[in-house]
């Protein structure tokens, strides 16, 4: 498809409560948003890289250095652009998955567009919703989690994901298991704050049943994955240290992990998100799809991703006011405790003009 230019816009978005994780505390979620313009179509991406790098290396900023000084222009020459051959000249570019993600996505969603395919049928989605769970972060006291999962579950998540850091782990997790019972589909995520010392004391959270613990230890520490998993009876499932396929089949190969969180951003982009999700069905390892405070954009093609067939536990694909009051696209709902995967061309949703404009700091056109 022949291009005329790549739009680089970033937002601010404010989130209806404050989302506290082992890392730090946000208000306000920034991003930014991609926009590829072809002679026959655009399209949007989301990046999801966060305002500080404390989730990994990446940051808003980085992010729209790295994409206005290569990746947009790597992608503006190249003689016959589509998504395979924009992959492929974006990885002489070291790191930068996040950046990568967001220019691949919106040049998926013209292309698609333009053939007028959706992305769940480019990717190869089998189902028409998917089962919402929801992440909770970490409150105050406990009367204050219990009061927001009560919220949750009313509201009708299928799943719930406690956010824990050392001195908010074992009692949260009782107290959710005892209000609620063996029935719920419960599990935590650490973001990296423990260490292998810990081992005795994250085997605590063993008698409650969870599905899975998140990314416990460091990023880069695979082996010290698979010592602990030999410790633990909780299954490891890894986020922050997935960031390509072969560090799933590795990750898998030594005992590592036992579930993978698969998140377009962290790993460069949609294609090498279904590599893994293959990679993962081929080792009998079920994957779930990660959220990071996606607006509609983020969150359309995400529902679609987690329409695949190993996609076999619920994912943190909520419905769009788990986080904002005001989406910039039609918002996302819950249905059943299920989110529907668009159908329409592309992402399938397009954001509000008002809705975009009322939430946009800044604007940058490079043009072909
Ligand atoms: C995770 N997401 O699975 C991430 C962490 C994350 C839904 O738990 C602003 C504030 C942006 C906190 C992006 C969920 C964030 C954030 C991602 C947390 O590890
Ligand atoms: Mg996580």
């Amino acid at each position: 498809m022949k291009l005329d230019g790549v739009e680089l816009r970033r937002i601010a978005m404010p989130l209806v409560v404050p989302f506290r994780t082992s890392f730090g505390t946000e208000l306000d979620r920034e991003v930014v948003l991609v926009r590829v313009v072809g002679a026959d179509a655009e399209g949007w991406g989301e990046c999801v890289a966060v305002s500080e790098p404390r989730y990994s290396s990446e940051y808003v900023e980085a992010a729209t250095d790295v994409l206005r000084r290569f990746l947009v222009p790597t992608l503006l020459a190249l003689p016959d652009p589509d998504v395979h051959r924009a992959e492929r000249a974006f990885a002489q570019f070291k790191g930068h998955p996040m950046a990568k993600a967001a220019l691949e996505a919106a040049l998926l969603d013209a292309q698609l567009r333009e053939s007028g395919t959706s992305f769940g049928w480019f990717l190869g989605a089998v189902h028409e919703s998917v089962p919402a769970g929801v992440s909770v972060g970490i409150m105050d006291s406990i009367p204050e989690l219990l009061a927001a999962v009560d919220a949750y579950l009313d509201e009708g998540y299928l799943r719930i994901k406690l956010k824990i850091e050392p001195g908010w782990d074992v009692a949260p997790v009782r107290a959710v298991r005892e209000r609620y019972g063996s029935e719920l589909l419960l599990q935590v995520d650490a973001n990296t704050a423990y260490t292998l010392a810990d081992a005795r004391h994250l085997a605590k959270l063993d008698p409650f049943d969870l599905l899975l613990i998140e990314q416990p230890l460091p990023t880069h520490d695979l082996a010290g994955h698979a010592s602990l998993a030999r410790v633990l009876r909780t299954p490891i499932c890894l986020d922050e240290s997935i960031s390509s396929a072969a560090v799933a089949v590795h990750a898998i190969t030594i005992g590592a992990t036992s579930v993978v969180n698969i998140k377009p951003g962290r790993v460069g982009g949609y294609l090498e998100a279904r590599r893994i999700h293959d990679a993962c069905a081929a080792h009998g390892v079920p994957v779930w799809c990660g959220g990071m405070l996606e607006t509609g954009i983020g969150r359309a093609a995400n529902v679609a991703l987690a329409a695949l067939p190993n996609f076999t536990l619920p994912g943190d694909t909520s419905a769009s006011d788990r986080y904002y009051t005001r989406d910039i696209t039609d918002p996302f709902v819950l249905e059943d405790g299920h989110v529907r995967v668009p159908t329409g061309p592309g992402i399938g949703v397009e954001p509000d003009p008002d809705a975009l404009d009322s939430v946009t700091l800044s604007t940058e056109w490079i043009s072909a």
